[in-house]
């Protein structure tokens, strides 16, 4: 794996040397919010996909823990451009971080400073090389997502993923690829790294924002991609049972991309592989990523790798 350097607060550090002290307020509470972002080698060239929503994301969920990240959208823009540039990756999975580093010990955040860094690293198919094709086997998680007014959901912020790692965990202790998360009420809310579209007799349905999930970027993209193919799609509340009898199942994530889900808590879902819409869907977006077919304007393209390909 290529080690690219990374951006720490406006300055290039070899990658061994991105570190942080031990009493960084982050590692000890938590306080950290953070984007998953992906480059792709299209067929024109390399591109970030929706770059400035996830830019945008980043700086709203600073704002929702009252973290002033110090930069504008465009400068955290650029950083990330210049990052994946200096790495010479033509494709690669990008993290920006905002931290509280280290200062006073204590809950309160507001006296310990806000870090930001940029890494960009190698990242292949989130849920397995099979996966794209095939699709997943998952289960119903054992834990909930968490419930209004406890975490903010629509923050992407480094202490949600306690919740996320221990349905990861489960799941993988029971040989499932992931973990489906109800809310606290018991309606599906969306895999530990995943948003999740269920499709039953022809229409899509999602849950809601409102029922704690996070808001993605992947999930606008494929609602709108959808929507645009004149498909029905729908935000509301799903049964856990609606999942067992559904047509089709997938995920969708930055990193997950569009995941076929095969079979839930081992009922097979519809035909048991990546169903005709899931296909499509599929299809639809690795279109824009892959071959650079753009009529949104979702790719920003990026000066990485010219040099060779002239
Ligand atoms: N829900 C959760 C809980 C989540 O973490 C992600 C992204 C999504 C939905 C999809 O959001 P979007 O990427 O904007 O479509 N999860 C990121 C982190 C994965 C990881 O293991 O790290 C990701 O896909 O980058």
């Amino acid at each position: 794996m290529t080690k690219a350097d990374i951006w720490f607060n406006g300055q290039f550090v070899p990658h061994e040397e991105a570190n942080v002290h031990v009493l960084t307020h982050a590692l000890h509470y938590g306080t950290s919010v953070f984007e998953g972002i992906r480059c792709y080698k299209t067929d024109k060239g390399s591109a970030i996909f929706r770059h400035p929503e996830h830019m945008q994301r980043l700086i709203d969920s600073g704002r929702i823990y009252r973290m002033d990240l110090g930069y504008t959208r465009e400068e955290l823009e650029q950083a990330v451009i210049d990052t994946i540039v200096r790495s010479g990756m033509e494709a690669c999975y990008i993290r920006p971080l905002s931290f509280r580093g280290s200062g006073p010990m204590g809950v309160n955040p507001y006296n310990n400073p806000v870090e930001t860094i940029v890494a960009v690293w190698e990242w292949g198919a989130y849920l397995g090389p099979e996966a794209l094709e095939y699709g997943v086997d998952v289960h119903v998680a054992s834990w909930s997502r968490m419930a209004p007014n406890t975490f903010p959901s629509m923050a992407k912020a480094g202490g949600n993923y306690l919740n996320a790692g221990l349905v990861k965990m489960d799941a993988v202790l029971n040989g499932f690829s992931e973990g489906i998360m109800l809310s606290t009420n018991g309606h599906v809310a969306e895999g530990s790294g995943e948003n999740l579209f269920l499709v039953k007799n022809g229409t899509m349905y999602t849950a809601p924002v409102s029922l704690s999930i996070l808001p993605g970027i992947t999930r606008d993209s494929i609602m709108t991609l959808a929507r645009d193919m004149g498909l029905s799609v729908q935000e509301g509340l799903i049964p856990r049972e609606a999942l067992y009898v559904a047509d089709e199942v997938f995920f969708t994530g930055t990193a997950a991309e569009v995941t076929p889900v095969r079979s839930i808590d081992h009922h097979v879902i519809g035909e048991g592989r990546r169903g005709e819409i899931t296909g499509r869907m599929q299809a639809a977006y690795f279109d824009i990523v892959h071959h650079g077919n753009d009529p949104y304007g979702w790719l920003t393209h990026i000066p990485v790798g010219e040099a060779s390909t002239g």
